[in-house]
Protein backbone atom coordinates (compact mmCIF):
# COMPACT_ATOMS: atom_id res chain seq x y z
CA UNK A 1 0.00 0.00 0.00
CA UNK A 2 1.05 3.57 -0.42
CA UNK A 3 2.20 5.85 2.16
CA UNK A 4 -0.93 7.77 2.53
CA UNK A 5 -3.12 4.98 2.25
CA UNK A 6 -0.99 3.15 5.57
CA UNK A 7 -1.22 6.59 7.52
CA UNK A 8 -5.03 6.04 7.01
CA UNK A 9 -5.85 2.80 7.59
CA UNK A 10 -2.71 0.48 9.39
CA UNK A 11 -4.03 -0.93 12.57
CA UNK A 12 -7.47 0.72 12.05
CA UNK A 13 -9.74 -2.10 9.94
CA UNK A 14 -13.66 -1.74 11.24
CA UNK A 15 -13.98 -5.31 12.70
CA UNK A 16 -17.92 -5.78 11.88
CA UNK A 17 -17.84 -9.50 12.93
CA UNK A 18 -15.82 -8.81 16.39
CA UNK A 19 -17.16 -5.23 17.10
CA UNK A 20 -21.02 -4.90 16.67
CA UNK A 21 -20.31 -0.89 16.25
CA UNK A 22 -17.96 -0.99 13.09
CA UNK A 23 -15.85 1.57 14.73
CA UNK A 24 -13.85 3.75 11.13
CA UNK A 25 -11.75 4.75 14.37
CA UNK A 26 -10.24 2.90 16.64
CA UNK A 27 -11.81 3.61 20.23
CA UNK A 28 -10.11 5.34 23.36
CA UNK A 29 -9.71 2.06 25.34
CA UNK A 30 -9.28 3.81 28.74
CA UNK A 31 -9.50 0.23 31.02
CA UNK A 32 -6.60 0.12 32.60
CA UNK A 33 -6.75 -3.86 33.06
CA UNK A 34 -8.98 -6.67 30.93
CA UNK A 35 -10.63 -9.32 32.61
CA UNK A 36 -10.27 -12.88 31.36
CA UNK A 37 -12.38 -16.43 31.38
CA UNK A 38 -9.61 -18.03 32.75
CA UNK A 39 -6.27 -17.44 34.25
CA UNK A 40 -4.32 -19.29 31.65
CA UNK A 41 -4.51 -16.81 28.76
CA UNK A 42 -5.57 -13.48 28.26
CA UNK A 43 -9.20 -13.59 26.56
CA UNK A 44 -9.38 -10.59 24.00
CA UNK A 45 -5.37 -10.88 23.71
CA UNK A 46 -5.13 -8.14 26.69
CA UNK A 47 -4.06 -7.91 29.98
CA UNK A 48 -3.04 -4.71 31.64
CA UNK A 49 -2.96 -1.49 29.60
CA UNK A 50 1.27 -0.94 30.39
CA UNK A 51 1.48 -3.94 28.82
CA UNK A 52 -0.66 -3.73 25.91
CA UNK A 53 -3.57 -1.48 25.35
CA UNK A 54 -5.79 -1.71 21.94
CA UNK A 55 -5.85 2.08 21.30
CA UNK A 56 -1.89 2.10 21.79
CA UNK A 57 -1.91 -1.54 19.79
CA UNK A 58 -3.46 0.40 16.81
CA UNK A 59 -1.13 3.33 16.71
CA UNK A 60 1.81 1.11 17.13
CA UNK A 61 0.62 -1.05 14.00
CA UNK A 62 0.34 2.06 11.91
CA UNK A 63 3.58 3.28 13.14
CA UNK A 64 5.56 0.62 11.87
CA UNK A 65 3.70 0.55 8.65
CA UNK A 66 4.86 4.15 7.78
CA UNK A 67 8.40 3.25 8.56
CA UNK A 68 7.83 0.04 6.13
CA UNK A 69 8.83 -2.05 8.93
CA UNK A 70 7.31 -5.02 11.47
CA UNK A 71 7.03 -3.62 14.65
CA UNK A 72 6.03 -0.21 16.55
CA UNK A 73 6.15 0.36 20.12
CA UNK A 74 4.51 3.61 21.34
CA UNK A 75 6.03 5.72 24.47
CA UNK A 76 5.10 8.91 26.74
CA UNK A 77 8.25 10.89 25.36
CA UNK A 78 10.42 10.84 22.35
CA UNK A 79 13.66 10.33 25.20
CA UNK A 80 11.32 7.96 26.86
CA UNK A 81 11.94 5.76 23.16
CA UNK A 82 15.03 6.53 23.71
CA UNK A 83 15.97 5.09 27.13
CA UNK A 84 13.90 2.17 26.74
CA UNK A 85 16.53 1.45 23.23
CA UNK A 86 19.54 2.18 25.67
CA UNK A 87 18.26 -0.21 28.35
CA UNK A 88 17.07 -3.09 26.11
CA UNK A 89 20.66 -2.59 24.03
CA UNK A 90 23.58 -1.43 26.30
CA UNK A 91 24.77 -2.43 29.34
CA UNK A 92 28.29 -1.18 31.78
CA UNK A 93 31.25 -1.19 29.77
CA UNK A 94 30.34 -0.74 26.66
CA UNK A 95 30.36 1.71 23.69
CA UNK A 96 28.11 3.93 21.68
CA UNK A 97 29.40 5.87 18.92
CA UNK A 98 27.21 9.45 18.06
CA UNK A 99 26.47 11.92 15.72
CA UNK A 100 28.29 15.04 17.61
CA UNK A 101 25.18 17.32 16.50
CA UNK A 102 21.93 15.61 18.37
CA UNK A 103 19.06 17.18 19.91
CA UNK A 104 20.45 18.29 23.45
CA UNK A 105 18.00 16.40 25.70
CA UNK A 106 19.81 13.55 23.82
CA UNK A 107 23.39 14.31 24.16
CA UNK A 108 22.44 15.22 28.19
CA UNK A 109 20.47 11.99 28.17
CA UNK A 110 23.65 10.34 27.26
CA UNK A 111 26.11 11.93 28.80
CA UNK A 112 24.62 12.77 32.08
CA UNK A 113 22.65 9.58 32.53
CA UNK A 114 24.02 6.23 30.92
CA UNK A 115 27.56 7.67 30.79
CA UNK A 116 27.69 9.18 34.25
CA UNK A 117 25.65 6.97 36.26
CA UNK A 118 25.94 3.42 34.21
CA UNK A 119 28.98 3.05 32.79
CA UNK A 120 28.25 3.35 29.15
CA UNK A 121 30.71 5.41 26.82
CA UNK A 122 30.18 7.67 24.57
CA UNK A 123 32.41 8.83 21.52
CA UNK A 124 30.92 12.42 19.34
CA UNK A 125 31.64 12.25 16.01
CA UNK A 126 30.81 14.49 12.50
CA UNK A 127 29.53 11.34 11.01
CA UNK A 128 29.23 13.91 7.65
CA UNK A 129 32.22 11.62 6.97
CA UNK A 130 31.68 7.72 7.71
CA UNK A 131 35.14 7.36 7.90
CA UNK A 132 34.86 9.82 11.28
CA UNK A 133 32.44 6.86 12.43
CA UNK A 134 34.43 3.92 11.46
CA UNK A 135 37.56 5.22 13.22
CA UNK A 136 35.72 5.55 16.39
CA UNK A 137 34.73 2.06 16.28
CA UNK A 138 36.41 0.10 18.65
CA UNK A 139 35.83 -3.72 20.34
CA UNK A 140 33.12 -2.84 22.74
CA UNK A 141 31.09 -0.64 20.46
CA UNK A 142 27.41 -2.04 20.30
CA UNK A 143 25.51 1.02 18.88
CA UNK A 144 26.04 3.86 16.26
CA UNK A 145 23.63 6.17 16.94
CA UNK A 146 22.61 8.85 14.68
CA UNK A 147 20.56 11.61 13.65
CA UNK A 148 19.78 12.77 10.10
CA UNK A 149 18.71 15.70 9.53
CA UNK A 150 20.53 16.97 12.62
CA UNK A 151 19.11 18.98 15.36
CA UNK A 152 20.01 21.90 15.11
CA UNK A 153 22.19 22.22 12.19
CA UNK A 154 20.53 20.11 9.91
CA UNK A 155 23.17 18.17 8.71
CA UNK A 156 23.43 14.49 7.12
CA UNK A 157 24.74 11.20 6.95
CA UNK A 158 25.05 8.68 5.05
CA UNK A 159 22.92 5.89 6.71
CA UNK A 160 23.83 3.09 4.56
CA UNK A 161 26.66 3.76 4.52
CA UNK A 162 27.43 3.88 8.00
CA UNK A 163 24.72 0.82 8.86
CA UNK A 164 27.47 -1.30 6.28
CA UNK A 165 30.49 0.06 8.89
CA UNK A 166 28.35 -0.57 11.63
CA UNK A 167 27.67 -4.33 10.90
CA UNK A 168 30.63 -5.04 9.81
CA UNK A 169 31.78 -4.73 13.30
CA UNK A 170 28.89 -6.18 14.75
CA UNK A 171 27.29 -2.66 15.77
CA UNK A 172 23.72 -1.45 15.76
CA UNK A 173 22.34 1.46 14.08
CA UNK A 174 19.94 3.44 15.61
CA UNK A 175 18.51 6.56 13.39
CA UNK A 176 16.60 9.21 15.15
CA UNK A 177 14.04 10.26 12.07
CA UNK A 178 12.34 12.66 13.89
CA UNK A 179 13.37 15.52 11.88
CA UNK A 180 13.04 13.97 8.15
CA UNK A 181 9.26 11.95 9.02
CA UNK A 182 9.01 8.91 7.79
CA UNK A 183 7.09 10.57 5.01
CA UNK A 184 10.66 11.98 3.88
CA UNK A 185 12.90 8.95 4.86
CA UNK A 186 12.77 5.21 6.06
CA UNK A 187 15.87 4.14 7.57
CA UNK A 188 15.32 0.81 7.82
CA UNK A 189 15.29 0.77 4.02
CA UNK A 190 19.21 1.81 4.10
CA UNK A 191 20.13 -0.89 7.13
CA UNK A 192 19.04 0.88 10.36
CA UNK A 193 18.41 -1.74 12.91
CA UNK A 194 15.93 0.97 15.00
CA UNK A 195 14.49 4.00 14.28
CA UNK A 196 13.22 6.49 17.18
CA UNK A 197 11.10 9.06 16.98
CA UNK A 198 9.82 12.17 18.91
CA UNK A 199 6.02 11.46 17.74
CA UNK A 200 5.74 15.39 19.74
CA UNK A 201 7.09 16.39 16.38
CA UNK A 202 5.67 15.46 12.32
CA UNK A 203 3.97 12.52 13.54
CA UNK A 204 1.68 14.16 15.97
CA UNK A 205 1.74 17.36 14.36
CA UNK A 206 -0.47 19.41 16.45
CA UNK A 207 1.75 19.96 19.39
CA UNK A 208 -0.47 19.03 21.87
CA UNK A 209 1.14 15.73 22.54
CA UNK A 210 4.17 14.23 24.29
CA UNK A 211 5.19 11.14 22.83
CA UNK A 212 7.96 8.84 21.37
CA UNK A 213 8.02 5.86 19.06
CA UNK A 214 10.40 2.91 18.27
CA UNK A 215 10.23 1.25 14.99
CA UNK A 216 12.22 -1.99 14.10
CA UNK A 217 12.10 -4.88 11.70
CA UNK A 218 13.96 -7.32 13.62
CA UNK A 219 12.12 -10.03 15.85
CA UNK A 220 14.49 -10.29 18.85
CA UNK A 221 15.13 -6.98 19.33
CA UNK A 222 11.27 -6.10 18.89
CA UNK A 223 11.03 -8.64 21.92
CA UNK A 224 13.99 -7.22 24.20
CA UNK A 225 12.20 -3.52 23.33
CA UNK A 226 9.19 -4.91 24.34
CA UNK A 227 10.29 -6.44 27.55
CA UNK A 228 11.72 -3.37 28.21
CA UNK A 229 9.07 -1.26 27.64
CA UNK A 230 6.80 -3.53 30.16
CA UNK A 231 9.75 -3.24 32.37
CA UNK A 232 10.68 0.10 32.94
CA UNK A 233 6.41 1.23 31.67
CA UNK A 234 7.15 4.09 29.62
CA UNK A 235 4.06 3.60 27.91
CA UNK A 236 2.00 6.38 25.70
CA UNK A 237 -1.48 6.60 27.23
CA UNK A 238 -4.67 5.57 25.38
CA UNK A 239 -5.66 9.28 24.60
CA UNK A 240 -2.39 10.44 23.50
CA UNK A 241 -2.14 7.33 21.09
CA UNK A 242 -5.48 8.36 19.76
CA UNK A 243 -4.24 12.15 18.93
CA UNK A 244 -0.96 10.59 17.64
CA UNK A 245 -3.04 7.98 15.55
CA UNK A 246 -5.18 10.56 13.97
CA UNK A 247 -2.39 12.97 13.29
CA UNK A 248 -0.84 10.63 11.36
CA UNK A 249 -3.88 10.11 8.81
CA UNK A 250 -2.52 13.67 7.86
CA UNK A 251 1.08 13.34 7.39
CA UNK A 252 1.45 13.46 4.20
CA UNK A 253 -0.17 16.30 3.23
CA UNK A 254 1.44 18.32 6.18
CA UNK A 255 4.53 17.18 5.21
CA UNK A 256 4.35 18.18 1.60
CA UNK A 257 3.08 21.92 3.03
CA UNK A 258 5.81 22.28 5.51
CA UNK A 259 8.26 21.45 2.81
CA UNK A 260 7.13 24.45 0.41
CA UNK A 261 6.78 26.40 2.68
CA UNK A 262 10.14 26.09 3.98
CA UNK A 263 11.51 26.03 0.76
CA UNK A 264 10.26 29.23 0.10
CA UNK A 265 11.71 30.76 3.18
CA UNK A 266 15.52 29.27 3.22
CA UNK A 267 15.56 30.96 -0.56
CA UNK A 268 14.44 34.00 1.09
CA UNK A 269 16.72 33.96 4.03
CA UNK A 270 19.39 33.10 1.32
CA UNK A 271 19.18 36.25 -0.52
CA UNK A 272 18.88 38.67 2.84
CA UNK A 273 21.88 40.51 3.44
CA UNK A 274 20.85 40.35 7.40
CA UNK A 275 21.80 36.43 7.02
CA UNK A 276 25.19 34.75 7.00
CA UNK A 277 24.40 31.20 6.22
CA UNK A 278 21.64 28.96 5.99
CA UNK A 279 21.19 25.34 6.86
CA UNK A 280 18.61 23.89 4.95
CA UNK A 281 19.36 20.78 2.76
CA UNK A 282 16.48 21.34 0.02
CA UNK A 283 18.72 24.36 -1.42
CA UNK A 284 21.38 22.87 -4.33
CA UNK A 285 23.90 25.46 -2.34
CA UNK A 286 23.76 22.46 0.98
CA UNK A 287 26.60 20.65 1.56
CA UNK A 288 25.17 17.05 0.95
CA UNK A 289 22.37 18.27 -1.22
CA UNK A 290 23.29 14.76 -3.39
CA UNK A 291 23.43 12.81 -0.55
CA UNK A 292 19.28 14.56 0.39
CA UNK A 293 18.19 14.05 -2.92
CA UNK A 294 19.49 10.00 -2.61
CA UNK A 295 18.44 9.53 0.61
CA UNK A 296 15.20 11.43 1.12
CA UNK A 297 12.07 12.03 -0.94
CA UNK A 298 11.64 15.62 0.17
CA UNK A 299 13.80 18.22 2.52
CA UNK A 300 11.37 18.65 5.37
CA UNK A 301 10.26 21.84 7.48
CA UNK A 302 13.25 22.43 9.45
CA UNK A 303 15.71 24.69 8.42
CA UNK A 304 18.91 26.73 10.50
CA UNK A 305 20.31 30.15 9.79
CA UNK A 306 23.08 32.41 10.95
CA UNK A 307 22.34 36.19 11.73
CA UNK A 308 24.94 38.29 11.22
CA UNK A 309 25.54 40.12 14.05
CA UNK A 310 25.64 39.19 18.03
CA UNK A 311 23.53 37.66 20.17
CA UNK A 312 21.67 40.80 21.05
CA UNK A 313 20.19 41.36 17.48
CA UNK A 314 19.30 37.65 17.49
CA UNK A 315 17.15 38.53 20.86
CA UNK A 316 15.61 41.76 19.34
CA UNK A 317 14.99 39.74 16.30
CA UNK A 318 13.26 36.74 18.03
CA UNK A 319 11.31 39.45 20.14
CA UNK A 320 10.04 41.30 17.12
CA UNK A 321 8.49 38.43 15.19
CA UNK A 322 4.46 38.16 15.36
CA UNK A 323 3.14 34.77 13.54
CA UNK A 324 6.59 32.80 14.65
CA UNK A 325 6.17 31.24 18.26
CA UNK A 326 9.42 31.53 20.43
CA UNK A 327 9.32 27.88 21.58
CA UNK A 328 10.90 25.07 22.07
CA UNK A 329 9.84 22.13 20.29
CA UNK A 330 8.74 21.57 16.36
CA UNK A 331 7.15 19.95 13.35
CA UNK A 332 3.55 21.54 14.76
CA UNK A 333 1.24 22.97 12.06
CA UNK A 334 2.28 26.60 13.36
CA UNK A 335 5.58 27.92 12.88
CA UNK A 336 7.93 28.04 15.75
CA UNK A 337 11.35 29.59 16.01
CA UNK A 338 13.97 29.16 19.15
CA UNK A 339 18.02 29.75 19.93
CA UNK A 340 19.59 26.64 19.93
CA UNK A 341 22.11 28.04 22.00
CA UNK A 342 19.74 29.31 25.31
CA UNK A 343 17.06 27.00 24.55
CA UNK A 344 16.68 23.36 22.98
CA UNK A 345 20.81 22.99 23.44
CA UNK A 346 21.61 24.79 26.60
CA UNK A 347 22.32 21.37 28.46
CA UNK A 348 25.42 21.34 25.70
CA UNK A 349 28.38 22.28 27.19
CA UNK A 350 29.72 25.22 26.11
CA UNK A 351 32.81 24.32 24.22
CA UNK A 352 30.76 21.10 22.94
CA UNK A 353 28.79 22.92 21.38
CA UNK A 354 31.49 25.43 19.85
CA UNK A 355 33.15 22.65 18.56
CA UNK A 356 29.88 21.23 16.53
CA UNK A 357 29.09 24.83 15.23
CA UNK A 358 25.89 25.92 17.38
CA UNK A 359 27.08 29.35 18.22
CA UNK A 360 24.95 32.37 19.88
CA UNK A 361 24.14 33.56 16.06
CA UNK A 362 22.17 30.20 15.25
CA UNK A 363 18.30 30.56 15.08
CA UNK A 364 16.33 27.22 14.18
CA UNK A 365 12.48 27.62 12.14
CA UNK A 366 10.46 24.88 12.44
CA UNK A 367 8.12 26.34 9.10
CA UNK A 368 4.86 25.06 9.81
CA UNK A 369 1.85 24.70 7.33
CA UNK A 370 0.72 28.60 7.11
CA UNK A 371 0.45 31.10 4.20
CA UNK A 372 4.05 31.12 2.93
CA UNK A 373 3.83 34.76 2.35
CA UNK A 374 2.26 35.63 5.40
CA UNK A 375 5.91 33.92 7.12
CA UNK A 376 8.04 35.63 5.11
CA UNK A 377 6.70 38.68 5.76
CA UNK A 378 6.90 38.35 9.71
CA UNK A 379 10.08 37.46 9.18
CA UNK A 380 11.13 40.45 6.60
CA UNK A 381 9.14 43.20 8.93
CA UNK A 382 11.84 41.68 12.11
CA UNK A 383 14.98 42.24 10.02
CA UNK A 384 13.63 45.20 9.36
CA UNK A 385 13.59 46.58 12.90
CA UNK A 386 16.94 44.98 14.01
O1 LIG B 1 10.66 15.85 23.71
P1 LIG B 1 10.62 14.37 23.47
O2 LIG B 1 9.33 13.91 22.92
O3 LIG B 1 11.07 13.57 24.66
O4 LIG B 1 11.66 14.05 22.29
C1 LIG B 1 13.04 14.21 22.41
C2 LIG B 1 13.65 14.44 21.06
C3 LIG B 1 14.26 13.37 20.42
N1 LIG B 1 14.84 13.52 19.20
C4 LIG B 1 14.82 14.71 18.56
C5 LIG B 1 15.48 14.83 17.22
C6 LIG B 1 14.20 15.82 19.15
O5 LIG B 1 14.20 16.97 18.48
C7 LIG B 1 13.60 15.68 20.43
C8 LIG B 1 12.96 16.83 21.12
N2 LIG B 1 13.30 18.09 20.62
C9 LIG B 1 12.84 19.28 21.06
C10 LIG B 1 12.00 19.43 22.08
C11 LIG B 1 13.37 20.45 20.32
O6 LIG B 1 12.82 21.57 20.42
O7 LIG B 1 14.37 20.27 19.61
Amino acid sequence: MGFDTDAIHAGEKPDLTGHPSGDVVVPIHLSSTFARRDVDSPTGGFEYSRSGNPTRFALEQKLAAIENARYGLAFSSGLAAETTICLSLLKDGDHVVAFDDLYGGTRRLFTKVFQERFGIEFSFVDARDPENVKEEIRNNTRLVWLESPTNPLVRLCDIEEIAGIAHDASAMVVVDNTFASPYFQQPIRFGADVVVHSTTKYINGHSDSVGGAVVTSDDILYRKLRFHQNAAGAILSPFDSFLVARGIKTLALRMERHEKNAFAIAQFLSGHEKVAAVHYPGLASHPQYALAQRQMTGFSGMLSFELKGRKTHVKKFLRNLHLFALAESLGGVESLIEHPATMTHASVPHAERKKVGVNDSLVRVSVGIENAEDLIADLDQAFGAL
